[in-house]
């Protein structure tokens, strides 16, 4: 069986989101908002299709996107920067280089016992965040 992302997931922990939005330069009002947050993903995987909407009280942020397919990413309400996105497999792991201005960006999700896990990377700050199923 594939892996399966698909379902509601709540934020349980999120360690050095703090570094991470500082390494995007966020600014401090929306640093400090922003880190009280517990935000929801709602994730569709129809193979490798894939719809990620991440939401919260403050923002939300939507991704859809083909495995394999570079495809021209706008993080809007999030750095608000352009960037060339490809999300690949690494065997049971979704691993996406988001080529733009911000060097070694990108993240990885995975599935670890029935916790989702999310690596967020932007320069030298790695943020890791860890979902558990609404
Ligand atoms: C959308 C909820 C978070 C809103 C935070 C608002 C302001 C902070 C500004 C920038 C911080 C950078 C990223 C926020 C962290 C998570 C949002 C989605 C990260 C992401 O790209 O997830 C991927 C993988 O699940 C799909 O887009």
């Amino acid at each position: 069986m594939p892996v399966d992302f698909s379902g509601t997931w709540n934020l349980v922990s999120n360690d050095n989101f703090e570094g991470y939005m500082v390494a995007l330069g966020i600014d401090f009002a929306t640093r400090k908002v922003a880190k009280m947050l517990k935000p929801q993903k709602v994730i569709k995987q129809d193979g490798d299709s894939f719809y990620i909407h991440t939401t919260s009280t403050f923002r939300d942020y939507l991704l859809e996107f083909k495995v394999g397919e570079e495809f021209d990413e706008e993080t809007k309400g999030l750095d608000n920067r352009k960037c060339k996105s490809l999300v690949t497999w690494e065997n049971d792991k979704l691993v996406c280089v988001q080529t733009g201005e911000k060097k070694n960006r990108g993240w990885t999700h995975w599935l670890e016992g029935d916790d989702l896990h999310l690596e967020l990377r932007c320069e030298n700050q790695v943020c890791r965040q860890v979902f558990k199923r609404a």
